[in-house]
């Protein structure tokens, strides 16, 4: 048996599940997603990732037909349909079948569906020697036009920076805002490590804050508490790339990344240009963190 897709209430072979195009997450790009891991039966944070799910909708202003548990329960019926224990769940919501227009009242009922698939891992290579990036012209959206924070469907801001980070030979694109000010990357967050000078010459983990225009990432969440609990010091502080090319260290965190080093900026070494002390323990720590938080089903 194929990969089966969870589509409007069905499970069908994932060459059957498609959607009209007349759906204006199609014609308009209107609609919200979620992309979430499951590692070994263990679905992480989920109810994380469907709280942000909910608050994307409801700024959109669609009203998902299921409640959060039946989501959870279709997340879950979907991951044992395919027997995966280590998967990529995609859950996307769309405003639904409408007509030619923009008018989101045309579209009555929201199409839902859920795919599961086994994870592509980003060669085990790059979390070792870390990961290059580069400055992209596009910057990010205003939270006054499209709020970054909504994880909407509108993804052309982030492909534009992909487009140009790829043509420039890097994987990964660092965004600013409209001010000039760091942001995050076209899929992850983006943290640093400094140890500034002072009395106190201890190591400060610093992250955008999320009102310069970010997504509120759920590994960016995961790793601000672990460092919490092994009493770092955390900031969430405006940055700007002079910060980010003196920077102690720098590393990038997202659902399908997790915790990737980063060693070089625009052709600037960051720290000693491999991945830094701290970046690795967290990392440590995130990985234990995965077999442990999250909604656990059985096969
Ligand atoms: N910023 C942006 C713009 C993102 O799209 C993150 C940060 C990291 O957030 P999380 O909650 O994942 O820590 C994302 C996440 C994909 C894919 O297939 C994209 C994301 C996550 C998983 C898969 O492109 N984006």
């Amino acid at each position: 048996m194929g990969l089966q897709v969870y589509i409007n209430g069905k499970w069908m072979p994932k060459e059957l599940a498609s959607v009209s195009v007349f759906d204006h997450g199609l014609l308009y790009g209107d609609g919200v997603f979620e992309g979430i891991r499951a590692y070994g039966s263990l679905v992480f944070r989920l109810r994380e990732h469907l709280q942000r799910l909910w608050e994307s909708a409801h700024t959109l202003m669609i009203t998902i037909p299921l409640t959060k548990q039946q989501m959870e329960r279709v997340i879950i019926e979907t991951l044992r349909t395919n027997r995966l224990q280590d998967a990529y769940i995609r859950v996307v919501v769309t405003r639904g079948v409408g007509d030619l227009g923009l008018d989101p009242a045309k579209c009555k009922t929201p199409t839902i569906f859920v795919i599961t698939d086994k994870i592509v891992l980003y060669p085990a290579s790059l979390y070792k020697k870390g990961l290059k990036i580069i400055t992209v012209p596009t910057v990010r959206n205003l939270p006054e036009a499209i709020n970054p924070a909504i994880k909407s469907l509108n993804y052309l801001n982030n492909i534009l920076a992909k487009i140009e980070a790829k043509n420039s030979g890097c994987e990964e694109a660092l965004m600013m805002n409209h001010q000039g000010y760091v942001t995050e990357c076209t899929g992850d967050n983006i943290f640093m490590v400094k140890t500034e000078s002072g009395t106190r010459r201890k190591p400060v983990l610093i992250t955008p804050p999320d009102y310069l225009g970010a997504l509120k990432g759920i590994t960016r969440q995961a790793i601000i508490e672990l460092a919490q609990s092994r009493k770092i010091a955390f900031e969430a502080r405006v940055i700007t790339r002079h910060d980010l090319f003196n920077a102690d260290e720098v590393f990038l965190t997202g659902t399908a990344a997790e915790v990737i080093p980063v060693v070089e900026i625009d052709g600037r070494k960051i720290g000693a240009g491999k991945p830094g002390k701290m970046t690795n323990i967290l990392l440590g720590d995130f990985h234990r963190l995965t077999k442990k938080d999250g909604v656990r089903y059985r096969l």
